[in-house]
């Protein structure tokens, strides 16, 4: 399953908390990519640790863990015709203040440290999300 035509997607907890979830879902059915997978998770530190291990040195770190606990949070897999490249460009961004209007975090966010969806970044990283 795991290739360069699949995309791991997160909605954040602060983007369920807003009621985004059909807003973020919906581009991507209609840009015609494929959900493969889709999950409601309540992740515990000890996952969120290893999801963002390459960050364990960032300032950051402890509250992006902590905020990452807030609540529930949906885990996608998508499908389709270089969705690794375009998913990004439809999600836009870790800096929604720098993020173009049209774009999910263009539309839907200010703060980096409330930006509502996370995207595999790599096949690798891919690889590693859809794994945990
Ligand atoms: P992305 O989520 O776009 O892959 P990243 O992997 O660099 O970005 O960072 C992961 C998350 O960490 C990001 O969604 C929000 C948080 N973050 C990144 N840079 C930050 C910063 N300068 N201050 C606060 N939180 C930050
Ligand atoms: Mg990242």
């Amino acid at each position: 399953m795991v290739n360069n035509k699949c995309i791991f997607i997160a909605i954040k907890p602060h983007g369920m908390q807003c009621n985004f979830v059909g807003e973020i879902i919906k581009p991507f059915e209609q840009k015609g990519f494929c959900l493969i997978a889709m999950k409601l998770i309540q992740a515990s530190e000890d996952l969120l640790k290893e999801h963002y291990i390459d960050l364990k040195d960032c300032p950051f770190f402890a509250s992006l863990v902590k905020s990452m606990q807030s609540g529930p949070g949906v885990s996608m897999v998508w499908e389709g015709l270089k969705v690794m490249k375009t998913g990004r460009v439809m999600l836009r961004g870790t800096k929604p203040m720098n993020s173009r209007p049209g774009t999910i975090h263009g539309d839907f966010c200010i703060q980096v440290g409330r930006n509502i969806t996370h995207c595999s970044d790599s096949v690798e990283s891919a690889e590693k999300e859809m794994g945990l």
